[in-house]
């Protein structure tokens, strides 16, 4: 039994790319509140429970969150008010049943997921560890392998590169610390490298860099010559994960990259010639969110040799997954709890994945704020991998220094290979 949940307060904040998001204070009884913020994407799969603006009022260009805010301070501090602070399942229930629709309109995922959390947080108590409290059904937690995002594209980056993630993968080390510093110090010589070549222009959303590049290949090349001239191995240590996010490029029933229009085999032909040139372990969304055929195909191809994630394709949502796994349609699932609005549905989608023998990566959203929740949420669940950007920008470093600290309790990390 945990405290009643005595007062709910839901405000405005900014998220990294300054646009309005929402951060609630949860008061179980005390006065210190437990709090959370929401984060939000920018390349959103159209599954995706619905993000409530304020669309209709110009302030903010449109992106106000006044009336989300407004029902977290109003109709569901109401109800909410004296239930258990640790009943989550209830907490989650009785906000679905409050906002009734079948993706979160009416009250808004953002409304009920800053709730979630926060709830979530003081059922957990102030100055307890959190991912030890959502470990409590975990047989033993590790550290997760961070796919960490070093070169930005795509709706990510204003640039020519249409791969919207270029990510490191420092896999092949015994503790967490090592392989952290091992991204570090290839995010440092990648700039460097694009430095001496001229390319060091701006940076992306999620702190990686952005050039314009004469190819998508071409981020391979920097980047495998970023992890050789930080004197790691390449593949053995250290492999890079892509994020395709190709919905972003996919124009009825063709895929736009490198300028020309291309089918769905072609584009799989072009990532079976990368999966064979570069240490390319991970490939995200590499095909449109309703482009299954091509999901099954590439996954009976190359899901032997490669991790193929949905995001876009599942958006974290219990029904479009199972016909995932039931297509076999990718071998790994991307996590992120605004897609689907509440912590108790979160865990769900987990536990589906793991009981499929799918792998999780628990994932910030482009646009973010400090809060570092999905790391004890990575670590509790014993997700085995998380996403959260480059090691630059506190928006992101935030989810790594949350590591940092779990790190002096738990310190086992992630054998993924
Ligand atoms: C993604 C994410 C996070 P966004 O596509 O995986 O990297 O981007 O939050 O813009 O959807
Ligand atoms: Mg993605």
């Amino acid at each position: 039994m945990g405290l009643p949940i005595s007062n709910l307060n839901g405000r405005m904040i900014l998220d990294s790319r300054g646009n309005p998001t929402i951060e609630v204070d949860c008061y179980a009884s005390i006065d210190i509140p437990s709090r959370a913020a929401v984060p939000s994407g920018a390349s959103t799969g159209s599954y995706e429970a619905v993000e409530l603006r304020d669309n209709h009022d110009e302030k903010w260009n449109g992106k106000g969150v006044d009336i989300a805010v407004g029902n977290i301070n109003g109709i569901i501090k109401n109800s909410l008010v004296g239930i258990d602070v640790s009943d989550q399942e209830k907490i989650d229930k009785i906000m679905l049943d409050l906002d009734g629709s079948p993706n979160k309109s009416k009250l808004g995922a953002n409304a009920i997921l800053g709730v979630s959390l926060a709830c979530l947080r003081g059922a957990a108590g102030i100055g307890y560890p959190l991912w030890s409290y959502i470990a409590k059904n975990e047989e033993k937690c590790t550290l997760p392998v961070p796919l960490m995002n070093i070169l930005n594209g795509g709706a990510h980056a204003n640039s020519n590169v249409d791969v919207q993630e270029f990510m490191i993968v420092p896999h092949g080390f015994t503790d967490f610390k090592v392989a952290l510093r091992a991204g570090v110090e290839i995010y440092h010589t990648l700039k460097s490298i694009l430095n001496k070549n001229n390319l060091l222009g701006g940076i992306g959303d999620e702190g990686g860099f952005a050039p314009n590049l004469r190819c998508n290949e071409d981020g391979l090349i920097y980047v495998q010559q970023a992890i050789l001239e930080s004197g790691y191995k390449p593949g053995t240590e250290v492999s890079i994960a892509l994020d395709v996010a190709a919905q972003e490029f996919y124009y009825e029933g063709k895929y736009k990259i490198d300028g020309k229009l291309i089918s769905g085999l072609e584009l799989a032909n072009i990532y079976s010639k990368w999966i064979s040139s570069y240490p390319i372990v991970s490939i995200e969304d590499p095909f449109g969110e309703d482009d299954w055929n091509s999901w099954i195909e590439f996954t009976k191809k190359e899901g032997h040799r490669v991790q193929i994630v949905g995001d876009d394709l599942y958006v974290t949502n219990p029904e479009r997954f199972e016909k995932g796994i039931k297509l076999s349609a990718s071998n790994a699932i991307l996590i992120k709890l605004n897609q689907i609005g509440t912590f108790t549905e979160t865990m769900k989608v987990i536990k589906m994945a793991k009981e499929a023998g799918f792998r999780t990566i628990i994932s910030h959203r482009s646009g973010e704020t400090n809060d570092d929740i999905i790391s004890d949420i990575a670590v509790g669940t014993n997700a085995g991998q998380i996403k959260t950007g480059a090691p630059a920008r506190s928006d992101r470093t935030s989810k790594y220094n949350q590591l940092l600290r779990i790190y002096e309790d738990c310190n086992e990390y992630t054998k993924l290979f």
